[in-house]
């Protein structure tokens, strides 16, 4: 099948289509380029929420709660799941999706999780890749889980018009998040099981940490705190609220444009700063080496050898 023929399949909610373009976005397919200009004019319109959090956390289980809650408004929802730590063979039903087990089975819900592939763009590129062409299946949520300790996943959740960070009491989740610095990009905060005895105590945690935050930078709205339970659904409800009034409150403040544009931007640079790295190492592996002996024998300094492989690129 060419790249023509298999947007237009998915354009039209073929969902196996989606799913090869998704694979082909993953195994960073010569025809993905064109499959993205074909699919770009059709997104921009889904609610988009990123979900961030320690593993075990209870995202997955939240995600399920909540997908349940747009499925009884007839809402189409996507979700990129990103977890480089489960190695798992793409598509596959495995792991902590199993509680996502029921919806696999709804054509309006389509699931993908991707693995750490997808260097082009970085880790975040290839998941973004695949949530633009959920929207262009006609999704109208997408949600993008990734867990929340290290750059690529802060780059994914901050794709996200919003961003829910997910943490569970007693595991030292906040300190940690403030520390690896994913509390800045929170929109809302989500201790998950309420269950716990000291679900109390992590949510006063949070609420102090926030404060201090606030404090340096009182115009900066307060984010929400929720409580939930991912194994019952208790609070999702509220949560999903929560998610719809920051995103109308976006709207209205003219903050969602700017967001979009920031992210759009950034995008953009990672995408062309990855390539152009690929290219300076393609340059120096194509066996001419004569630039780097320079630079080994003193003759030529690196940055002014930097400088000769970019103009000659
Ligand atoms: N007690 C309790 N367990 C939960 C709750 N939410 C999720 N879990 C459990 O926590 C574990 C991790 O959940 P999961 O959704 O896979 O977390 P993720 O790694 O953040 O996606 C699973 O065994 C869930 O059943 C909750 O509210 N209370
Ligand atoms: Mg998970």
């Amino acid at each position: 099948m060419n790249g023509n023929e298999l947007t237009e399949r998915l354009l039209s909610g073929d969902r196996r289509a989606l799913a090869r373009v998704i694979s082909k976005i993953e195994d960073e397919d010569p025809q993905t380029p064109d499959i993205i200009s074909e699919l770009y004019q059709h997104t921009g319109a889904a609610l988009s929420v990123g979900f961030t959090g320690p593993p075990g956390a209870g995202k997955s289980s939240i995600i399920a709660k909540l997908i349940e809650l747009f499925r009884e408004e007839d809402k189409k929802v996507g979700v990129v799941s990103v977890d480089p730590s489960s190695p798992f063979t793409k598509g596959a039903i495995l792991g902590d999706r199993i509680r996502l087990v029921d919806h696999f089975l709804d054509k309006n819900v389509f699931i993908r999780s991707m693995g750490n592939r997808g260097h082009l763009g970085g880790l975040a590129g290839g998941s973004r890749l695949a949530g633009l062409a959920m929207e262009a299946y006609g999704t109208d949520v997408v949600i993008y889980e990734t867990m929340g300790v290290g750059q690529g996943e802060v780059e994914v959740a901050s794709a996200a018009d919003t961003v829910v960070l997910c943490l569970q009491p007693g595991a030292g989740d906040a300190v940690q998040a403030l520390k690896a610095g994913v509390m800045e990009i929170a929109d809302i905060f989500c201790i998950n099981k309420s269950d716990h005895p000291q679900a109390n105590e992590a949510k006063a945690e949070v609420r102090s940490t926030l404060e201090i935050g606030h404090e340096l930078d009182p115009d900066a709205p307060m984010p929400s705190i929720i409580m939930t339970r991912g194994d019952t659904g208790e609070g999702i409800e509220e949560l999903k609220e929560k998610i719809e009034e920051h995103r109308a409150s976006l709207e209205k403040s003219g903050e969602l444009e700017k967001r979009q544009r920031a992210s759009q931007r950034e995008f953009v640079v990672s995408w062309a700063a990855n390539k152009m790295q690929n290219k300076v190492q393609e340059r120096l592996q194509r066996g001419d080496t004569k630039i780097m002996e320079r630079v080994y024998k003193r003759e030529l300094d690196p940055i002014s050898a930097s400088e000769k492989i970019f103009e000659e690129i």
